[in-house]
């Protein structure tokens, strides 16, 4: 049953004026056991990492062959009409390059079996100590020449205020499906910065997706937050090679530049939610977002306990 925002208090609000300051972290980083060791490709120091900085980096995870398959079918995806029609398809500001494609563990069966791929589902269960279902998935395209920036922000900000997520129970796994390198516009994080809540100024316009997926204006930090966070933890930039995964915490605080090289970005990105943190109504009071962005309703859990 979907708890609603009068009966779920909200220990995060954001967007409420002019408050900035920021509010710790009521939540576990790491649910589970963090003396398990879980094996390769994450060990006790890899977890204990993961905890402190709010991600971790997996070399390798999936093979060239795997990555070459799913690039292609993003190509075929992104060249057809029908889903470039779609209101899950997000084209870049000012153009009509594709964006991101949200959904797409919904659209083809090798995207959801890798959701469910135990590479990835263990270390997330273990980490959550939860069972876990797909709040959202996405690839976020970042075409050559022309892939604009995603400004700094926290994503369990905008999945607490326009989704209900209650708590900070959710993992991001992006998955490269490119080489990410200083050239395209890699993932840049601020160690650490998943450990304060930074509520931001501002409000939350009626169906701000469909401009927030463009560009977001409403729900990013001020620059003095920003230059506090990195005072603290500094910036790390995420190259890697392709089928390297990188799993975050839903709070870390995260940006990427634009793509000015000839060497598109395709990130595919996996957001697991505890079903024990599943959405209760919008702590805005809007509406709800679509169903694309963010799964509503009893969780299915995912895979096989
Ligand atoms: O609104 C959202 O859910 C999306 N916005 C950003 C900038 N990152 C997370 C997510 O894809
Ligand atoms: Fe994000």
């Amino acid at each position: 049953m979907i708890g609603s925002a009068r009966t779920t208090p909200d220990v995060y609000p954001s967007r409420n004026g002019t408050t900035t300051s920021w509010i710790p972290r009521r939540e576990p980083v790491v649910y589970g056991p963090t003396g398990d060791i879980i094996g390769p490709p994450l060990d006790r120091q890899s977890v204990r990492s993961y905890e402190e900085s709010g991600y971790v980096v997996l070399d390798g995870l999936i093979s060239e062959q795997e990555t070459t398959a799913l690039r292609r079918e993003v190509e075929s995806l992104a060249s057809s009409d029908w889903v470039r029609g779609q209101p899950s398809s997000v084209t870049e500001p000012g153009s009509n390059e594709l964006r991101s494609l949200f959904s797409i563990h919904t659209l083809y069966a090798p995207f959801r079996e890798l959701a469910e791929d135990p590479r990835i589902l263990d270390i997330v269960r273990l980490l959550l100590n939860d069972e876990v279902y797909i709040h959202q998935s996405r690839i976020n395209i970042k075409p050559a020449f022309f892939g604009k920036e995603f400004f700094w922000h926290s994503d369990f900000e905008t999945w607490h205020v326009e989704d209900g997520m209650p708590g900070m129970r959710a993992i991001s796994c992006c998955i490269n499906l490119t080489d990410n390198t200083r050239f395209n516009g890699p993932l840049m994080l601020i160690p650490g910065s998943h450990k304060h809540f930074v509520p931001c100024v501002g409000e939350t316009p009626r169906d701000h997706y469909r401009a927030s997926l463009k560009r977001q204006q409403y729900g990013t930090p001020d620059p003095g937050s920003l230059s506090r966070l990195i005072g603290m933890g500094g910036i790390v930039s995420v190259e890697s090679g392709c089928g390297s995964a990188l799993l975050f915490d839903c709070n870390l605080m995260h940006a990427s530049s634009g793509n000015l090289s000839p060497w598109p970005r395709t990130n595919l990105f996996f957001v697991y939610n505890a079903v024990s943190n599943q959405l209760v109504d919008p702590f805005s009071g809007l509406p709800p977002r679509p169903d694309f962005i963010a799964t509503r309703g009893e969780p299915a859990s995912l895979g096989r306990r």
